[in-house]
C-alpha cells in the first residue's frame, strides 16, 4: 500500500484532537505473525543488546524484572520489518495525515508484562526530543493484544496537540521516563482491538495505566517526521538510541 485515503472527518478529528484511531491496520493473521516476532524480541531470541531497557525503572515495584520493557529500533535488528505491512501502511497513513515528505524516524516496542502494574507517566513526546524547526511528527501505537484500561491502553488529552509543551522532569531517580503535570480527568482512554492502532501528534499529551491483568500488553510503535528533519537530527548526532542504546536523557532544554 503506497497511498491511504483518510476522510475529511478523520483529518479534522486528528487536527482538533491530536490523535486518531485506525482500526485493523493489520489483519488477524498478520497480528499472529507480528506477535511471534515480538515474542522473539521479548524472549531475547533476537538480541538487541543495550537497546533494551526498563522504561519503568523506579516507577514499578520490581527490581528484578522489567516493569515496562522498551526495545528501541527493532527494525535495526530485523530489517525485513521495514518491508512488512505494518511499516508500509503506517507510512501511507502518515503521508495522508501530514504530507508526502514523512518518513520513519525510529521504531520501538513497549511491553507491559502481566501484573507489572506500572504506569507510563503523562508526557508529550516532543519533550523527549530535540526542538525541531518543523514540528510535524506522528507516532503510530499498534496494539497486538486487546488493549484495555486494565492492561494499559493509551489515554490522550484531546486538543493538547494545539497547546504548549508542558514543563517535564524525570519521573524517578534512576529511570529515563519523563513526566509532566496532567491527569486522567483531562484525558480519554482509547481501548483497541488487536491489530488496531492510534496515531498521535508529537505534542499530544498521553499516558497509560499499568498492566494489572494476567496477559501481555504488547505495543509496536513507529514514529515518523519530515525527511529533512530526520536528516537534521542525524546531522546533530541524534538517532533515538539506534547506536547509543537507551540512556537517561532530557534532550530538550526548552522543556525542563
Ligand atoms: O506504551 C505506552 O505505555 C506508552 C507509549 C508512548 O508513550 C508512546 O508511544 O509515545
Amino acid at each position: 500500500m503506497n497511498t491511504y485515503k483518510l476522510s475529511q472527518r478523520q483529518l479534522d478529528f486528528f487536527e482538533d484532537n491530536g490523535y486518531l484511531v485506525v482500526e485493523h491496520i493489520i489483519s488477524p493473521q498478520e497480528v499472529t505473525q507480528y506477535k511471534a516476532i515480538y515474542d522473539d524480541f521479548l524472549s531475547g531470541k533476537i538480541d538487541v543488546g543495550g537497546n533494551r531497557s526498563d522504561l519503568g525503572e523506579d516507577l514499578g515495584e520490581s527490581k528484578t524484572v522489567e516493569n515496562i520493557t522498551q526495545i528501541m529500533w527493532p527494525s535495526k535488528f530485523l530489517p525485513e520489518l521495514l518491508e512488512m505491512v505494518y511499516h508500509q501502511r503506517v507510512l501511507a497513513v502518515s503521508k495522508a495525515l501530514m504530507g508526502d515528505d514523512m518518513e520513519m524516524d525510529f521504531d520501538m516496542l513497549i511491553n507491559k508484562a502481566p501484573g507489572t502494574n506500572t504506569i507510563t507517566p503523562w508526557h508529550q513526546d516532543e519533550a523527549y526530543w530535540m526542538n525541531m524547526p518543523d514540528k510535524r511528527s506522528v507516532s503510530c501505537w499498534l496494539s497486538l493484544d486487546h488493549a484495555t484500561e486494565e492492561n494499559g491502553c493509551m489515554w490522550f488529552v484531546p486538543g493538547s496537540n494545539n497547546g504548549k509543551v508542558r514543563s517535564h522532569r524525570f519521573a524517578s531517580k534512576e529511570g529515563g521516563a519523563l513526566v509532566c503535570d496532567a491527569s486522567e480527568e483531562e484525558g480519554v482512554a482509547v481501548p483497541l482491538l488487536p491489530g488496531s492502532c492510534t496515531f498521535h501528534h508529537g505534542r499530544t499529551l498521553h499516558y497509560s495505566r499499568g498492566n494489572s491483568s494476567s496477559h501481555q500488553r504488547r505495543a509496536f510503535i513507529i514514529n515518523l517526521r519530515p525527511k529533512a528533519m530526520i536528516q537534521l537530527e542525524r546531522k546533530l548526532g541524534y538517532d533515538h538510541g539506534k547506536e547509543s542504546g537507551s540512556k537517561r536523557k532530557l534532550d530538550n532544554e526548552e522543556f525542563k
